[in-house]
């Protein structure tokens, strides 16, 4: 047969074109996009009719945490990571998405120093289980080791194609320091690595955390006042001014405050390589969602808990939804960061209760989500006319593989892609559904998203040409998924914007 695979009757909807389409794969790839193909043409091929809706490039989610040490104490955030490559793969496969970008995280450790060696752990952890999509890695960095950054860099982005970094401003165990800061994006810009920071003053989320504290203020809700939307304001002025004075590019992760946002599209403006992700985190859950269950003992609302926080009000949500619409994100990624509740009330065990009903300080920060973030997108942003359907597909896919070294083999529709996609459900006749957990297909034991209607959700996801998610069954398998050596970022170091100073920064210190 000329095809192995055709998808007919679709919509099919890229960052630059929404038309109708049949698509026609060979061998894994997308092989003929054609108006029509005759009963000729077909013959022998699976056919998939989408029945009118939009066919779309498979998700690209550039952040998920999985198999992640987090332990307590000097080397970690707290908490277990609920999933690993399985069940975390697993989720994403179901929810529409074929490439997961995780984490490999350095500690403090003495042990740990060697990124190739935290690189090479990571990847044995995927292969002890397999993955049912594609995965690559982002290093985390926690140290300003000039050894290691000088010469194990440019190996990570030779031999691993991880060509990625993130860094921290907060955490004692992770946070670096200004000028620690700079020696990162200065070893980062060197081997043109896109650098990730977490932009959180730790100064003033230490101070606010004791001082609510002393006065009793320790559940649950309290760790959103921790973090009022000032400390990241200020965290990414200073990542903006650092990043700046080297002309390194940047991308901010999970972006939770329209304050923050504004930094970014005023440095923007002034023709800066800075990038922004948010989460679906900060366009559905508020301060109400913490306060639902507030008392002093009851930690039902640290399933919402999550750094940065929830904003405090809807009116935020607009104000990151104008964010998607006008370019100021870049990208729209799940932070799925997944802990179990496990929580017989008043009795606090399991890995999310390492706390007492003590503080808010011992819940671990994240929420799961990288099911459900590509139909919280299509429920709140496509399917209200927030964000047009090529704007989704750019956020949810086409400009995660074009920032992190995967473009064009993810990320688009187009002769000698990967045949990655995600095929919805024909909008008119789909019924809208109440979420609950047991639907997903995560290891954690909630989704914070329990109860909440959804307008559509992945009817088809097909990587590299194999269906792997129909009609609500998991088809696929779980070494299905293979290791992505990724290249260097498509949007580099941008234009040269107004700040030529820069320029002449960054090419003398090298
Ligand atoms: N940062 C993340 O990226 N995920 C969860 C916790 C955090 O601080
Ligand atoms: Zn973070
Ligand atoms: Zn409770
Ligand atoms: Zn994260």
């Amino acid at each position: 047969p000329k095809f192995d695979l055709v998808v007919v009757n679709g919509i099919v909807v890229t960052a630059a074109d929404a038309v109708p389409c049949c698509i026609g794969i060979k061998g894994g790839k997308i092989h003929t996009l054609s108006p029509s193909f005759s009963s000729d043409e077909i013959e022998g091929a699976q056919i998939i009719d989408a029945e009118g809706a939009y066919v779309m490039p498979g998700g690209v989610d550039a952040h998920v945490h999985l198999c992640q040490d987090l332990k307590t104490g000097a080397h970690g955030l707290g908490g277990e990571c609920a999933d690993d490559f399985e069940t975390g793969s697993r989720s994403a496969a179901a929810g529409g998405t074929t490439t997961i970008i995780t984490f490999a995280t350095q500690t403090r450790d003495e042990t740990d120093r060697s990124l190739i060696k935290v690189v090479e752990a990571y990847n044995a952890r995927a292969e002890a289980t397999g993955s049912f999509i594609d995965y690559g890695f982002h290093i985390i960095i926690v140290r300003n080791d000039p050894e290691i950054l000088e010469n194990e860099l440019p190996i990570l982005v030779r031999d691993w194609g991880v060509t990625s970094c993130k860094l921290f401003m907060t955490y004692k165990s992770q946070r670096l320091t200004d000028t620690q800061l700079l020696d990162v994006m200065l070893a980062s810009q060197k081997n043109e690595i896109t650098t990730m920071i977490h932009a959180e003053n730790g100064d003033m989320i230490q101070w606010l955390a004791e001082k609510l504290e002393n006065k009793g203020m320790v559940a649950p809700y309290y760790h959103a006042l921790s973090r009022p939307p000032v400390v990241e304001m200020e965290a990414t002025n200073r990542a903006i001014a650092l990043a700046g004075l080297i002309e390194n590019p940047i991308l901010f992760v999970h972006i939770g405050s329209p304050l923050a946002a504004a930094n970014v599209r005023n440095a923007q403006t002034q023709g800066m390589p800075i990038y922004a992700e948010t989460c679906p985190q900060y366009l559905n859950l508020t301060y109400d969602d913490l306060q639902k269950f507030h008392s002093p003992t009851c930690f039902e609302n640290s399933k919402h808990i999550c750094s940065p926080p929830p904003p405090p009000g809807t009116s935020d949500h607009d104000e990151l939804y104008l964010g998607l619409h006008n370019g100021t994100f870049t990208i729209f990624s799940s932070d799925h960061c997944p802990f179990r509740y496990d929580h017989p009330h008043g009795k606090p065990s399991g890995d999310l209760v390492s706390r007492k009903p003590g503080s808010f300080r011992f819940i671990p920060n994240g929420i799961p989500g990288v099911e459900t973030r590509m139909s919280l997108l299509y429920t709140g942003g496509l399917a209200t006319g927030r964000i047009t359907p090529r704007k989704f597909v750019e956020l949810t896919s086409t400009n995660p593989s074009k920032l992190y070294g995967l473009y064009p083999k993810k990320g688009a529709i187009m002769p000698g892609s990967d045949a990655d996609l995600v095929i919805w459900h024909p909008q008119k006749t789909f019924e809208p559904f109440a979420l609950s957990n047991d639907m997903l297909h995560h290891n954690v034991d909630y989704t914070p998203y329990e109860g909440k209607e959804f307008v559509n959700w992945p009817r088809y996801t097909i990587l590299r040409g194999r269906v792997i998610w129909a009609e609500g069954e998991l088809k696929g398998k779980p070494y299905d998924g293979e290791y992505l050596k990724r290249g260097p970022s498509y949007f580099g170091t941008g234009p040269a914007g107004r700040r030529r100073d820069a320029r002449k920064t960054a090419t003398w210190l090298r």
